[in-house]
């Protein structure tokens, strides 16, 4: 088999780490590259990954991202990992990119387990008017896997143990890197969207704005707006001036979303 050309685009978090030690290892993915939006990120990155022994090559800025995408022999597989500023960057500048793309797997979005507020995930959260814009350009394929999904399977000890005891430089960093983590209930987000590509069987996913609850953004809009004014008519409340669960209003003013954009909502 044809192994399957993915770039991943990430930040700087250890689960970012192991995310890219599967798709750089998997025999069915063939990693192109890997890019961050600064140079600091892409050097912790590359530092984390060498734990599992690889060397990877991880560009800072967009301007790599933009090209490997020009240049691409056949459509890439574009996973991110991390806030979505360095694709919206990179669309800035040639919209026509979302045409080497194959297929887009967001690890982002949240639709009923909290993120940083109730419809964002941190990753969504952290730049708002790029995910916006992403979620607005014509990719052929869009792929959220939410916060549902990863929290669905957060590891534990016993999981951590059956990684080390397969006992490769990357399956052990990979449990290391993970333990870092199990203070949070080891919710390893990252990797998810990646083993998506691999198993298909792997998620459920749900078409966004079809049947099963998923949220539109139009009915985000018209929920947040409803609490709005709830807020509005209590006594001593600021209302409409204040944030929503702290977020900027502009987090919500999502465009609409690709007919194709799916989302997973759970997992194994
Ligand atoms: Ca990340």
């Amino acid at each position: 088999m044809t192994p399957v050309p993915v770039v991943v685009d990430c930040d700087a978090e250890t689960d970012d780490a192991i995310a890219i030690l599967l798709a750089a290892l998997h025999p069915g993915l063939g990693l192109l590259g890997v890019s961050t939006a600064s140079a600091d990120e892409a050097v912790a990155v590359r530092a984390l990954v060498a734990r599992g022994g690889l060397d990877v090559a991880v560009h800072p800025g967009v301007e790599w991202l933009v090209a490997a995408l020009r240049e691409a022999a056949e459509p890439v597989t574009l996973v991110t990992t991390g806030p979505l500023t360095n694709l919206a960057a990179a669309l800035a500048a040639d919209r026509s990119l979302t045409g080497s793309v194959g297929r887009l797997v967001v690890l982002g979005g949240t639709h009923r387990e909290p993120g940083v507020t109730p419809y964002a995930d941190r990753n969504v959260w952290s730049d708002p008017h790029a995910a916006a814009t992403v979620l607005a350009a014509p990719f052929r394929d869009q792929l959220l896997v939410t916060a549902d999904a990863t929290a669905s399977v957060a590891l534990d000890d016993a999981d951590l143990a059956r990684l080390r005891a397969l006992g490769t430089p990357a399956a052990r960093a990979a449990a290391e890197l993970a333990a870092t983590r199990l203070e949070r209930g080891a919710r390893v987000h990252d990797p998810l969207a990646v083993a998506a590509l691999v198993e298909p069987g792997l998620l459920t996913t749900l078409r966004a704005g079809g049947p099963g609850g998923v949220r539109r953004p139009d009915d985000v809009r018209r929920h947040a707006v409803r609490r709005r004014a709830r807020r509005a008519a209590r006594p001593g409340v600021g209302g409409g001036r204040r944030r929503q669960g702290g977020v900027p209003r502009s987090a919500l003013r999502d465009p609409r979303p690709s007919t194709r954009l799916n989302t997973a909502t759970n997992s194994c």
